[in-house]
């Protein structure tokens, strides 16, 4: 595996992310609190090769609470990356008060009442992959 700091786009090699599925339930914020205490952020998922590394580690019939909130949505750590991945009716912020992202079964992003506990998924340093 090639050094993270030697990566170079001409070469199709582009850095992914390192997901870590939590089985425990917590609100958004305290799934954020425990991702920034034991890896370094709740998982932010900013490209499609991020997207189906974190899939891959979630368990598929779970919902996971996932780095992104409104609004705009911004991921945990501030950025506005543009990549996302919502079901067709993903964000419609039912009921007005659904400002968490979160990955459902079908592994397709929604948003939900923060306070909802669920697992979650978070992230810490990252490889590269050719793709
Ligand atoms: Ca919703």
């Amino acid at each position: 595996m090639e050094m993270v700091s030697n990566r170079t786009n001409q070469h199709n090699w582009i850095p992914v992310k390192n997901y870590v599925f939590i089985n425990q339930t917590m609100s958004w914020s305290s799934a954020q609190q425990y991702c920034r205490k034991n890896y370094k952020d709740l998982a932010m998922i900013e490209n499609q090769e991020e997207n189906t590394e974190a899939q891959n580690a979630k368990p598929s019939n779970n919902v996971v609470w996932i780095g992104l909130y409104r609004e705009p949505w911004t991921w945990s750590d501030g950025s506005r990356s543009s990549f996302r991945n919502w079901y067709p009716s993903g964000s419609d912020n039912d009921g007005g008060n659904q400002h968490c992202g979160s990955e459902n079964s079908i592994h397709v992003w929604g948003d939900e009442d923060c306070s909802i506990k669920r697992v979650f998924v978070c992230h810490q340093g990252e490889h590269v992959k050719k793709y």
